[in-house]
């Protein structure tokens, strides 16, 4: 059975849950994190869920960070590379009309997240609830918020011309800009969900997919 190494806490690993959970897939999730657990964050005096740390988690991740797979003994890492693999390998009609182009349209919004929403929002995390009160910055959380606010205003364009975020229909490309809008709201920072956000916000909602790891608030909020 696939294995995925990473917390319930961690928007990356929510990600590769998600994408798990549109292909229907069974899988082992452990627990894995140097800097949360059960409790919350470490600078809080919180204990790590822990491994990643250890000899044979770094054999699999040199990085020690999270998420990880191993799919009967292919070991992969960076979460929108396993995205990527888990569309291909198991669902390329369901997740990109098995269409190189969709892919590629999907692929880019993919590393867009990652580019442009991820930076902000980690900010917006750590200063809003992640740190100690005394070590929250509020003007790193304006600038983080100012940022994040204008990348969505180009998925917002995108999605006035299109009703998902790589053309007609769901792609795995909706799956991490649904993590990153989803937090976005549970952590009350949207003020004014541009309007064709707001429109797909619900159809993306709605997927069970969602519903399984993603939509639960304490796991965006747990600090
Ligand atoms: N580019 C990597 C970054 C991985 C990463 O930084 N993950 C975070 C969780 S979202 C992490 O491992 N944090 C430290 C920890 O939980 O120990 C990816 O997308 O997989």
């Amino acid at each position: 059975m696939l294995k995925l190494w990473g917390r319930p806490t961690s928007g990356r690993t929510q990600k590769v849950l998600w994408t798990l959970s549109e292909i229907g897939l069974d899988f082992d999730f452990i627990m894995a994190s140097g800097e949360m657990g059960p409790g919350g964050h470490v600078s809080k005096g919180n204990q790590p869920y822990g491994l990643v740390n250890t000899v044979e988690y770094r054999a699999k991740n040199p990085n020690g960070r999270v998420p990880t797979i191993d799919d009967d003994g292919f070991v992969l890492w960076e979460s929108n590379s396993i995205v990527r693999y888990l569309a291909m390998q198991y669902a390329p009609d369901l997740l990109y009309g098995n269409g190189i182009k969709t892919f590629a349209s999907a692929s880019r919004w993919v590393d867009w997240e990652n580019n442009e929403l991820l930076p902000p929002q980690h900010n917006m995390a750590m200063h809003l609830i992640r740190l100690p009160e005394d070590q929250r910055d509020p003007e790193i959380l304006a600038a983080a918020c100012e940022k994040f606010d204008r990348a969505m205003k180009i998925a917002d364009d995108q999605l006035g011309r299109t009703p998902y975020i790589a053309g007609d229909r769901f792609t795995y490309g909706d799956i991490p800009l649904g993590v990153r809008v989803h937090r976005w709201h549970v952590l009350g920072l949207a003020k004014q969900t541009p309007p064709n956000i707001a429109r797909w916000y619900e159809a993306i909602k709605a997927r069970p997919g969602f519903q399984v790891w993603t939509a639960e608030p304490s796991y965006h909020l747990e600090g």
